[in-house]
């Protein structure tokens, strides 16, 4: 059987494992939120999938599930340490299938099929499931990897609460995982001597391109990062308050919205809100507060930092305050790792993305990481629609194959 019909087999088997999981039959969408019940699933069915394929099954006191076929610390003491693959399988609200779950379900089936080859790797290889990518319950994006490499404090993540006021130490308690070791885990660390996520591109690039490529080489992140907004006002009856006698927060939420998006094209950057709270939310209740969620991204971080100071301008004008929840700044993937993939894979091309990545956190770390992209015929993520075709799944495999007998197979 050829490698693609081989690795297009594998990905069948596990994929249609995830199909149904956190789906919601309405939308399509998946709602798989960190520390949730289908969290919980998901987790049953990473170690299930890992101990099926005889990996060691390590969780860190982070939560992130780290499957490893030989053994990380006397490797690491030895000089060697280990070559990780994998991603997420966390979403936002009303996901798509591939985002997170397709670098697990690739790393999985490129190790299955280095193991049936009689491969014997140099090094550990290690495949990941890093929790909270999304931050969607929570708030904080690649809340995994920021307390793992110790950029999001320990105490601050216990005390994040979802919509319903539930800190996050408390999801993870009732899931069966002690927040009180959260923080920074130098042993995991010292495991990873090279890091490769593997994702669905959250673009065109790929589907635009003159040439037939189904993969590329992931070079750099652009700085990005998340920022609250609260305006507030006075409650009062819609009906019989007088627009002049009126403390609308809504006026200046929707004002801070335009204005968001008006700097950020005059700025070349992007910026959303996706996420608002209306408080008290009553149909006929004018708003005596409205907190709104900024997503600001751009090449440039001064540009990025200058739509938000003019979000937080005209929030302050309103009577409102903004405040930083996450910054991811530049991020660069290793020059030399990236020129190896891509030479290994024949020179497929090397692109940058807007969208953050736990492999970005890594990065930032000082880990040596890198990442591979896989065709997105559309270029739509974070909705239902997000789809690949299984030829390119496959072909993704067959990178992350052959880069694990790269980097795993020899010195990496
Ligand atoms: O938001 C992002 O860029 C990523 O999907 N977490
Ligand atoms: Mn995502
Ligand atoms: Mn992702």
């Amino acid at each position: 059987m050829s490698s693609s019909a081989r690795s297009a087999a594998g990905f069948r088997r596990l994929w249609s494992d995830l199909q149904d999981l956190g789906r919601d039959p309405g939308t399509g969408g998946y709602r798989r939120f960190a520390w949730s019940a289908e969290d919980a699933a998901l987790r049953e069915w990473f170690a299930g999938a890992v101990a099926a394929r005889g990996l060691d099954l390590v969780v860190d006191r982070n939560g992130n599930q780290w499957a490893w076929w030989g053994d990380p610390d006397a490797a690491a003491a030895a000089g060697r340490p280990g070559v990780v693959v994998g991603s997420h399988l966390d979403s936002v609200p009303d996901g798509g299938a591939f985002d997170g779950p397709l670098g697990v379900v690739s790393a999985l089936v490129a190790v299955e099929m280095l193991r049936e080859s009689g491969f014997t790797p140099q090094r550990p290889i290690g495949v990941v499931n890093m929790v909270d990518e999304e931050g969607a319950r929570f708030g904080v994006a690649c809340a995994g990897s920021r307390l793992l490499t110790g950029v999001l404090h320990p105490d601050r993540a216990r005390g994040l609460t979802d919509a319903d006021g539930l800190s996050m130490a408390t999801a993870m308690r009732s899931a069966g995982q002690d927040p009180s070791h959260l923080g920074r885990d130098s042993e995991t660390l010292a495991r990873i001597g090279a890091f490769v996520e593997l994702h669905i591109e959250q673009g065109r690039l790929l589907a635009d391109a003159e040439k037939d490529t189904p993969v590329a080489v992931g070079s750099d992140i652009w700085p990005h990062g998340r920022w609250r907004f609260d305006v507030p006002g006075e409650a009062n009856h819609a009906g019989t308050t007088r627009l002049e006698d009126r403390e609308d927060a809504m006026l200046g939420f929707a004002a801070a919205v335009i204005a968001a998006r008006r700097s950020a094209k005059a700025h070349g950057c992007v910026a959303t809100v996706g996420k608002v709270a209306v408080t008290p939310g009553g149909v006929n209740a004018i708003p005596s507060a409205v907190s709104g969620w900024l997503d600001a991204r751009g090449a440039d971080a001064d540009a990025v930092r200058r739509v938000v100071a003019e979000v937080e301008e005209v929030t302050g004008e309103f009577g409102g305050r903004l405040a930083e929840e996450s910054w991811t700044p530049t991020t660069a993937f290793d020059p030399s790792l990236v020129r190896r993939l891509a030479t290994r894979l024949g020179g497929v091309p090397v692109i940058g993305t807007g969208a953050g990545h736990d492999a970005g956190i890594f990065a930032n770390a000082g880990l040596r990481t890198a990442m591979l992209f896989v065709r997105n015929p559309t270029g739509v993520s974070h909705s239902p629609a997000e789809w690949a075709t299984e030829a390119d799944c496959a072909a993704g495999i067959d990178a992350l194959h052959e880069v694990l007998l790269d980097l795993a197979g020899g010195v990496a």
